[in-house]
């Protein structure tokens, strides 16, 4: 498959990145649809990852974030990583919770829904600390207020995005000229939103995916294909550049 290199894409400096589960998966990361194997078969991923899941089996949903810690732990960054990261002037807006964009270099990245290298007070209290993707903690009570559990630094289904990553998304996506958007699905919100406010932005749009997705009709170019392969020919300094 061979992907037409865009000069502009190139070129511009007001380009943003919006990425979702898709962009890791060549990584070896499963994305938030792909089927759960095993023991996680018969789990929602929906339920697991949100404060009523939590609130109804703490365990369970640790040991979930556990399996998943192992796995990206393993993981490093691809092809798709590194063309994004080469953008040094780019905002990269990403759904991931992992670190994947900043091990391949990237230095502005907006994680809207957290970060599983890191755990916090469920409480709020204040308590936060980067944790080791390899040696997952157990589940624990918050160090600092004891009142609490510690749970993921992530954003869950039903829970708020940060203010302040949220505001600097919508600021990025409201001066950019270029935005690809790898990797997602597009059905989860208010992140998905940004794909329409580029739109109306006029900014012009790539959509980098394997399948068809929910905002295929805001694309002003579809790129069907994997992101660990698209991305360095769209890019096309290709990974030397
Ligand atoms: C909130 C962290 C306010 C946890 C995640 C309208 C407005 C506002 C809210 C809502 C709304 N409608 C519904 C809601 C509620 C909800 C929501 O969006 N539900 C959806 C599912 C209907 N949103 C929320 O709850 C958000 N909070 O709105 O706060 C509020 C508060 C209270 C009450 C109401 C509102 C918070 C959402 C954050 C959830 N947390 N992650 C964790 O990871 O453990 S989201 C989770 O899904 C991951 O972050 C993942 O990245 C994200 C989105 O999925 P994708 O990244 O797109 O991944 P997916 O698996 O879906 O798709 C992968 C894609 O990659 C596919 O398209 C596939 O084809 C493609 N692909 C695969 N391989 C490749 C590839 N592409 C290229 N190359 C490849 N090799």
């Amino acid at each position: 498959m061979s992907v037409e290199p865009c000069s502009h894409l190139r070129e511009t400096s007001r380009g943003v990145s919006f990425s979702g589960a898709g962009l890791s998966a060549p990584s070896g990361v499963a994305t938030f649809r792909d089927k759960m194997e095993g023991h996680w078969a018969k789990h929602d991923p929906m339920q697991l990852a949100s404060p009523q899941g939590f609130a109804r089996d703490p365990q369970l949903v640790m040991d979930w974030y556990a399996m998943r810690r192992l796995q990206m732990g393993q993981s490093s960054p691809n092809d798709g990583h590194r063309s994004l990261a080469a953008r040094s002037n780019w905002v990269h807006i990403t759904q991931n919770t992992d670190d994947l964009l900043e091990r391949a270099g990237a230095t502005d990245v907006l994680h809207l829904h957290g970060h599983i290298n890191r755990d916090r007070c469920h409480g709020r209290c204040g308590w936060s600390e980067a944790i080791d993707l390899t040696d997952p903690p157990p589940l624990r009570s918050c160090p600092a207020c004891g009142e609490y559990k510690v749970r993921p630094d992530v954003v869950w289904f039903g829970e708020m995005l940060p203010d302040d990553v949220w505001s600097r998304a919508v600021a990025a996506i409201e001066q950019a000229d270029t935005l690809i958007v790898v990797g997602t699905s597009a059905l989860v919100q208010p992140a998905a939103s940004l794909i329409g406010l580029a739109n109306r932005r006029g900014a012009a749009i790539h959509i980098v995916n394997t399948e068809p997705g929910a905002a295929d009709d805001l694309a002003h170019h579809l790129h069907v294909g994997s992101a660990h392969e698209v991305l360095p020919q769209l890019l096309s300094e290709g990974l030397g550049g």
